[in-house]
C-alpha cells in the first residue's frame, strides 16, 4: 500500500516549506532561478539553504512518490491537471484567533433548536436505514445523526473546496507538510479505487470529505459501500454516510447498548484533582466518590470506565463522560465537539437540556492574557512546557498547581481572577 518514508528531495521542499514566513506571499513569486536564501529567520544550522521549490516543480516531485505508492499515472495527471495553490486555505491555516469561543457558545450554536428539530425529522425519515446500520455496527440512530448534524448540517453543507487541491497546498507550503503528503496519498487512493469523481472530490479547507467529514485516511479505513453499488460515496449516498460513520464509531471500540455519559453533580469537598479524562474509575467509584446524576436516580450503568470532565471549571456544569464519550473524541479529538454530539443526541430523545448553569459571566482571555498566565507561572515555577497562548495539558497542570498553593479548587481552568492573582504577586 502506500510508501510512508519520503525522498530525499521531499525532505528538502519540506524544510523550505517550514522556512517559509507565512505564506502569504503568493507562489508564483518563488521563481527557479538558482539557490536563494532562506528568508531571515533565526535558524541555527549551518545546512545548505534550502531552494524554495516553485509548486511545479513540487508536484513533479511529488509524482515519483504517488506513483510509487501506486497511484495510477492517469489519476495522478487528471488529479494535477491546472491545479494551482489555494491562498485561501494558507490564511485559514495560518488563522489563530485572539479569543478561543467558550464552550457555552459553541453549544449554544451546534444544539441549536433548528438543528434539533431537523434531526428529530431525519431520525424518522430514515429510520428503517439508520435501523440496519444499529444492527450492523452496534451504534444508536441518533449518536450517527448527531455527527452527521454537527458536521455537514445533515448534509447541506459538505464544503466547496476542492480537496486535492487543498492538500496539495498544505502539504507543499503549509504548517505540517508532511501529515497533509500523506493526507494526499489518500486522497489520490480514494479516486483511484474508484469512490469518487475527481471534481464531486469537495470538502472543508483542510481535506475534510462528505456528510459526516472524514479525512482521507478515515475514508480509506473506514468508509463502507453500505448500499452495495460497489463504491463508497460520503456525498451522495446516505446509506454510504451512516454506515461509514457506524463503522468507524465501532472501530473506536463503541459500547453498543450503552450511552455517552451524563450530567452529574459533585458533593461538597470534591476533590477536583479527579477532574480530566486521565482520572479513569467504575461508576460504582464516582458514586462512592458522592458523584450523583443531575437529574437525579442511578448513574447509568457502563461495563466500561468512567470520567468526571468539567468544560468550563468548578463553576460550571459537570459531566460524567464513559468510554463511548471518548469514541466520539476519536471522531474528532474536542471535549466541545464530543459535547456537543452527546448532547444533541439526547435532545433528539427529549434529553439534554443541562440542570446546572455555564459561568457565562466569565471574562475570557486573550491570547496575550494566555501568554502571561503561562510565563508567569514558568516564571514562578510551575512549567507550562512553553509558552504559546495554548492552554493544553501542560498548562492546565501548572494552573492547578497554582490553584493549589493559593488555596483555590484545583480544576485547572484558568480565569481571569486567577490571571490577575499570579499579576499582582
Ligand atoms: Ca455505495
Amino acid at each position: 500500500m502506500a510508501v510512508r518514508k519520503l525522498t530525499v528531495a521531499g525532505a528538502a521542499v519540506m524544510l523550505a516549506a517550514c522556512s517559509s514566513p507565512g505564506g502569504s506571499t503568493p507562489v508564483g513569486s518563488a521563481t527557479a532561478s538558482g539557490p536563494t536564501p532562506v528568508p531571515a529567520q533565526p535558524v541555527a544550522t549551518t545546512a545548505a539553504p534550502a531552494r524554495p521549490a516553485t509548486f511545479e516543480e513540487w508536484v513533479a516531485d511529488f509524482r515519483v512518490e504517488a506513483l510509487a505508492a501506486g497511484i495510477s499515472a492517469a489519476t495522478f495527471d487528471a488529479a494535477f491537471a491546472g491545479l494551482t495553490p489555494n491562498p485561501q486555505v494558507i490564511e485559514n491555516d495560518n488563522f489563530q484567533p485572539e479569543f478561543s469561543r467558550p464552550v457555552w457558545e459553541y453549544l449554544d450554536n451546534a444544539i441549536s433548536d433548528a438543528r434539533v428539530s431537523g434531526g428529530q425529522q431525519r431520525l424518522q425519515q430514515h429510520a428503517s436505514l439508520l435501523s440496519s446500520v444499529e444492527r450492523q455496527y452496534g451504534v444508536e440512530p441518533r449518536i450517527i445523526v448527531a455527527i452527521w448534524g454537527l458536521e455537514s448540517g445533515y448534509g447541506g453543507n459538505v464544503g466547496s473546496f476542492d480537496v486535492i487541491r487543498s492538500l496539495a497546498t498544505l502539504a507543499y507550503q503549509g504548517r505540517r507538510s508532511q501529515a497533509f503528503r500523506e493526507f494526499l496519498l489518500q486522497a489520490l487512493q480514494i479516486l483511484d479505487r474508484g469512490d469518487i469523481s475527481r471534481s464531486r472530490m469537495v470538502g472543508s479547507w483542510a481535506g475534510a470529505m462528505g456528510q459526516t467529514q472524514f479525512m482521507p485516511g478515515s475514508y480509506l479505513n473506514y468508509a463502507v459501500d453500505f448500499d452495495n453499488d460497489g463504491r463508497r460515496d460520503l456525498w451522495d449516498s446516505l446509506a454510504d454516510v451512516f454506515g461509514s460513520t457506524g463503522n468507524y464509531l465501532a472501530n473506536a471500540d463503541w459500547r453498543p447498548g450503552e450511552t455517552w455519559g451524563t450530567e452529574v453533580v459533585l458533593p461538597a469537598g470534591f476533590d477536583y484533582r479527579n477532574t480530566g479524562l486521565e482520572v479513569r474509575r467504575s461508576t460504582a467509584q464516582w458514586d462512592a466518590a458522592g458523584v450523583r446524576s443531575a437529574s437525579g436516580g442511578p448513574l447509568p450503568p457502563t461495563g466500561g470506565q468512567a470520567s468526571v470532565i468539567i468544560p468550563a471549571g468548578h463553576r460550571g456544569p459537570a459531566f460524567l463522560v464513559y468510554d463511548n464519550f471518548r469514541s466520539i473524541l476519536r471522531y474528532n479529538n474536542a471535549t466541545s465537539y464530543a459535547l456537543a454530539v452527546s448532547l444533541l443526541s439526547d435532545r433528539f430523545a427529549g434529553g439534554g437540556r443541562l440542570v446546572a448553569a455555564w459561568p457565562r459571566d466569565q471574562q475570557q482571555l486573550s491570547r496575550q492574557d494566555r501568554i502571561d498566565l503561562q510565563t508567569l507561572l514558568t516564571a514562578r515555577g510551575y512549567d507550562t512546557q512553553g509558552i504559546d497562548g495554548i492552554i493544553g495539558p501542560n498548562s492546565r497542570q501548572a494552573v492547578r498547581a497554582f490553584q493549589e498553593e493559593i488555596g483555590a479548587p484545583p480544576d485547572g481552568y484558568p480565569t481571569m481572577e486567577l490571571l490577575n492573582q499570579l499579576r499582582r504577586l
